[in-house]
This record gives structure tokens, C-alpha cells and sequence, in this order.
């Protein structure tokens, strides 16, 4: 978080509207302290899905595609962009505008889950610091400055065009020759063309952009994926400038001074700005033009909010962002963060890929639907199973400490336990649509860790003590049913502990990695360790609409009848049902 408010010595550097307003701004109108000590990469792969169903197909890379998902286009390849189709397009608009489009079928997210997961582990593999992060399926950030700085001190500025990049300390061979005579790619930025090799700013981005290129040109001959890349000194900068130039480009910002930064910052539309977040780009935007629409004339249509009408605006500082935007959940010190946002400040570091993974989650679909208590049962139980296993094996590390040969210990422990479903009101004629994603969580019992006891076991205590709590919360109204299209299971909010020594922990991890695909192979499982899932979750965390059907709650097929409802119950969930009938009372 932003705690950066130190005003620049001098004004140096200021931008004209600054200096000429202090007497009536107090200092905490000034821009954050930038700054440039870091290399920052962003890289994000060109219509990512399409570029899957091309590698898989490639014939298709010479015909307009479109990756379906419902009925919008989640994306589509440049051939389709050419003729004007843009992602989220509905299928039909798309179709009338381009009738060859060739559309594949994108629900089925594993295949794009499973080569994020490769190229990810690429960048991983050329970083030194193991800071590389991943946001959602197609974007890596690489936080490089060691690397860059181990060459910039290798550096022979006598022979500048024929410079070998090092890519290994410890190997002096491993690397590629560059001319460091200019930037790789395309420049944005306003950085005055006396820069020579000789001002370390501009050493940095110039190394940046070159082992940028280098990693780009890699993942493509290696895994036949193109990308963009955006370089500069943090998140923020790099993530915008990397969308200057696309497709199969790359953009470095030489932007050396604050008034450059600022230039290069104010054009940007807030809803355009990283790290800004749809709510606070509406707070924002509706105070600063409800404020200037007094002066506007009625009718006008109004351009988008700018970065440079929020920071122009005379009533906005990080004070007066930060009572805007107070509230139940609201970060602490958000005014300074955002106010440092529209200046190009990012403070925020690139997270350290650690392997342990941030949730891990486990699902499974039902094109024909669930629609018994006794069926939901006994996949939750399946489900559990499965988690369980998946944890053992993902989170398990060996302990040394102890006395028994072999015993292991938790190197991590997730504190949540949530529950997802996805109800498909296909059994009433007037609800045909999907209702979509919910979800409840709760804490995650600690029985889970219990290496003691049988997987099985904890599985049918897992099901019944946590997870139909959380089904109960799900439940549709009295009289209606659900018809289950997809059940998911999760664990996240990993609190790390069992191992201290992150060495340690990552060569236990590699041995559990080699391991785990093997043992987990006969299950349908996602692990999630960036996070993706969560934004899913998040955004479709809705209220489940219950399926009109008035005959009964649960259809009886089965094992053991139930004596309180007499349902038919799978033996292994006997227990678990029991207490669904507790909690109803
Ligand atoms: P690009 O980067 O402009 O060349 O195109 P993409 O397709 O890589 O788009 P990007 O980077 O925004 O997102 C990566 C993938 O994530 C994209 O291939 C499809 C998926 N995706 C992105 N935005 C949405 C969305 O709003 N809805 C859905 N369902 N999928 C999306
Ligand atoms: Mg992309």
C-alpha cells in the first residue's frame, strides 16, 4: 500500500498546473514520490484462447475465430479483428458482421487453465527472484531488476551492438547476443534524446526491453504463443504501456521525469487505470463531473473521465478520495494509493511465485442435472475425497524434525472452506436460463488436517460438519428443487506456516509437483494457485434461483431410507443427511 506522500525537494520536476497553485493547496495536493529503481515486465498473450484452439488446430490460424462462451464472444484472433469483430460481442452480432467467422466452443476453461500453467512456469524459470505473477489466465508480471542490474554491471559500453545479455550467474555462457545501440520494440514516453548509456534509468529500461524481447521471441518458437509486453518501473506503468502496441509487440515507457510520467498517465480514462477498480473509478468520475456538470450545458454529451480531470480537479486529494470512498470494507490509506495511481506511482510489489497455491479447488459438472438430497450427497462426498486427496499431496511436505521416518507436516493451511453450485432451471419451461455461479463460505475445519485418520472418513465428516451448513445456506425456497449443473468445492486463504525455510519449501514442492499428477490423475481437479477462480466466485456470488417444481424437495432413489424424511440415502451419507435435518429444525 501507497504511504508514499513526500512532496518533490524544490518542485522540481513539477508539472506547470502545481507550481502555480500552492498558496491555495496544502501540501497533500502534491504528487507522490516516484520510483524508477525497478524493471517491471507485463506480458499478455494475444486473444489468448484463440491462440489455444490455433496451436491445437492450426489451420484455423488463417480464418476469422471466434472462442464462444454462451453466447458472446469471450474472444477472438486478429483475422477477426481485422474485419471488425471485438471481444464480448454476442454470437449473433458477430455472425452478422463476419458470416465465414469460424466459432469454437470456449466453455471448457481447462485447456486455457493448463498452458497459462506452462507458460507461467517459463517466465518462472528465467526469473532470479522468483518474483513473477500471474493475473488470470493471460497476464505475467516479472519484477527483472536483478537480472537487469547483474548486466548493466557486466555491461562493455565499448561495444554496445555486439552486448551479450547474461541470463545466468552462475552459467556466463547462458544468455543471447543484443545490440543495446537502442531499445528493443516500440517507445512511448517523453524522455529527451540526450539519454545515453551513462543515465541508469535509462540503462534499465533498455536492458528490460531487451530481455523482454528475448523471453517474447522464446515463447513463441518454444510453445507457439505470441504476446505483448509493456516495460517500465512498475505494475501500473508497464500494464498500460504494454497495450499501446498490439499484437506480437512490446512497448518500453521512457518516461525519466514525474511531468513525463504524468503526461503519458493523463489521457488515460479512469475505467482504463489498473488498480483503480470499477467502484472507485464511478465514485471518483461522478464527483468530479457532477461537479463540473454545473457548467456544462444540458445535452452535451460528456467525454470519459480522465486521470488529468481527477488530478486537475479542485476538490481532489487523498484526503478527499479517501472520505469518498469510505465504507464497511474500504482499504485504509486508498486516497493515497489511487492518488498516486493517476500520477503513475505503483508502489506495489510483484508477489514472489511461491508455490504454495493460494486455494485449491475441486469440481465437477452434471449435464443432467443433480436433483436429489441423496445425489448431492454422495458427490459432495466424491468431491471431498478428491479435495483432500489434492491437499495432501499439494500441501504435504516431509518433516524432518520428526521422529518417525517418512512423517510429513503442513506447509500451509487453508482457513476457508467455500461451496459453489450452478443451478440449471431446465425443469421449468418458463426459467430456461442458467441461473449462474453461487457460493457460501465458512471456516474450514480443522479435522481436514488430520493425518491419522482415514481420507474417507474425514471426507463424511467434512460433508456433514461444514459443507451442508453451507448447502443449507444455498438452499432454494420451500416447494422448488435444484437441478445441479456443476458442484464446486474449495479451500483457500492459506496461512503458510509449517515450513519456515522457502528453500526448503521449494524443493519439497518440486518433489510433490513431480508426484502429484500421477496420484491425482482418475480426478477431475482445478487447482487454482493465482487465484483465477476467485474473481469467478466473486463476481457471480448471487443468490441461487430455485427451480419452480412443486411437487417435492428431493426425488427418493437409493440405499438407506431416511426414518425422519424417508428419503433414500447413500450409507457413507447417513450421517451428513442427519444433520441436514438437525439444521432445518
Ligand atoms: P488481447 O490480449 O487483446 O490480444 O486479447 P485476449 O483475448 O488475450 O484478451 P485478454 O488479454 O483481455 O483476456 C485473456 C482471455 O481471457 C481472453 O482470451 C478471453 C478471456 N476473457 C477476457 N475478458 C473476458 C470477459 O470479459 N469474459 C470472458 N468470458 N472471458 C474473458
Ligand atoms: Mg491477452
Amino acid at each position: 500500500m501507497a504511504t508514499e506522500t513526500t512532496a518533490r525537494p524544490n518542485g522540481l520536476g513539477q508539472s506547470p498546473e502545481w507550481r502555480g497553485k500552492s498558496p491555495m493547496d496544502p501540501p497533500r495536493k502534491k504528487p507522490p514520490r516516484r520510483k524508477d529503481d525497478r524493471v517491471i515486465l507485463q506480458f499478455d498473450y494475444d486473444c489468448f484462447y484463440a491462440q489455444v484452439f490455433e496451436n491445437k488446430n492450426p489451420a484455423l490460424k488463417k480464418f476469422p475465430v471466434g472462442v464462444k462462451q454462451k453466447n458472446c464472444l469471450a474472444t477472438c484472433n486478429y483475422n477477426a479483428r481485422a474485419l471488425g469483430l471485438k471481444k464480448l460481442m454476442t454470437v449473433s452480432e458477430a455472425k452478422r458482421a463476419c458470416p465465414e467467422l469460424v466459432l469454437v466452443d470456449g466453455e471448457d476453461l481447462t485447456p486455457f487453465r493448463d498452458t497459462s500453467k506452462i507458460l507461467f512456469n517459463f517466465f518462472k524459470s528465467h526469473s532470479w527472484n522468483h518474483k513473477v505473477e500471474r493475473l488470470g489466465f493471460d497476464e505475467v508480471f516479472m519484477d527483472v531488476t536483478d537480472i537487469v542490474e547483474y548486466n548493466m554491471f557486466c555491461l562493455n559500453r565499448a561495444s554496445l551492438s555486439n552486448s551479450f545479455f547474461c541470463l545466468s550467474k552462475e552459467d556466463p555462457e547462458r544468455g543471447f547476443n543484443c545490440d543495446l545501440t537502442s531499445i528493443a520494440g516500440c517507445v512511448e514516453g517523453t524522455a529527451s534524446s540526450d539519454l545515453d548509456v551513462e543515465s541508469p534509468a535509462y540503462l534499465r529500461l533498455l536492458l528490460g526491453s531487451h530481455l523482454a524481447q528475448y523471453l517474447r521471441l522464446k515463447i513463441e518458437e518454444q510453445f507457439g504463443y505470441t504476446s505483448t509486453c509493456g516495460i517500465s518501473t512498475n505494475k501500473v506503468l508497464s500494464k498500460l504501456v504494454g497495450g499501446r502496441n498490439k499484437p506480437r509487440n512490446q512497448t518500453t515507457l521512457l518516461a525519466l521525469s514525474d511531468d513525463a510520467v504524468i503526461d503519458f498517465m493523463d489521457c488515460y480514462p479512469l475505467r482504463k487505470i489498473p488498480g483503480l477498480g470499477f467502484k472507485t473509478a464511478h465514485v471518483l468520475g461522478s464527483h468530479v463531473s457532477s461537479q463540473d456538470n454545473e457548467a456544462t450545458e444540458a445535452g452535451t454529451e460528456e467525454p470519459p473521465v480522465t486521470a488529468h480531470d481527477v488530478r486537475l480537479h479542485p476538490g481532489i486529494s487523498p484526503g478527499t478520495i479517501e472520505s469518498l470512498l469510505v465504507g464497511p470494507g474500504a482499504e485504509r490509506g486508498v486516497g493515497v494509493r489511487i492518488w498516486g495511481l493517476l500520477h503513475g506511482v505503483d508502489p506495489s510489489e510483484i508477489k514472489e511465485a511461491s508455490g504454495v497455491p493460494t486455494q485449491i479447488s475441486i469440481e465437477d459438472t452434471y449435464p443432467k442435472g443433480l436433483a436429489t438430497m441423496a445425489l448431492v450427497l454422495e458427490e459432495l462426498h466424491k468431491l471431498s475425497c478428491s479435495l483432500i486427496k489434492r491437499m495432501r499431496v499439494d500441501l504435504l511436505v516431509p518433516d524432518e524434525n520428526a521422529e518417525v521416518p517418512g512423517a510429513q507436516k503442513w506447509m500451509a493451511r487453508p482457513r476457508t472452506l467455500r461451496l459453489t453450485m450452478r443451478s440449471w432451471g431446465a425443469l421449468n419451461p418458463t426459467q430456461s436460463h442458467n441461473s449462474g455461479r453461487v457460493s457460501r463460505s465458512g471456516t474450514l475445519p480443522s479435522l481436514i488436517f488430520d493425518l491419522k485418520d482415514d481420507m474417507g472418513h474425514i471426507a463424511e465428516r467434512l460433508v456433514t460438519e461444514a459443507l451442508l451448513p453451507l448447502l443449507r445456506r444455498l438452499q432454494p425456497e420451500k416447494g422448488q428443487r435444484w437441478n445441479l449443473q456443476l458442484i464446486n468445492i474449495c479451500v483457500a486463504n492459506m496461512v503458510v506456516g509449517a515450513a519456515e525455510d522457502k528453500t526448503g519449501v521449494g524443493r519439497d514442492i518440486a518433489a510433490m509437483l513431480k508426484r502429484q499428477d500421477e496420484v491425482l490423475r482418475p480426478f477431475q481437479v482445478i487447482s487454482d494457485p493465482e487465484g483465477e477462480l476467485e474473481e469467478e466466485l466473486e463476481d457471480s456470488d448471487l443468490e441461487l434461483e430455485g427451480v419452480g417444481a412443486d411437487d417435492m424437495s428431493w426425488e427418493t432413489i437409493g440405499n438407506v431410507p431416511c426414518p425422519q424424511c424417508g428419503h433414500s440415502i447413500p450409507p457413507f451419507a447417513v450421517l451428513a443427511h442427519n444433520r441436514y435435518h438437525e439444521l432445518e429444525e
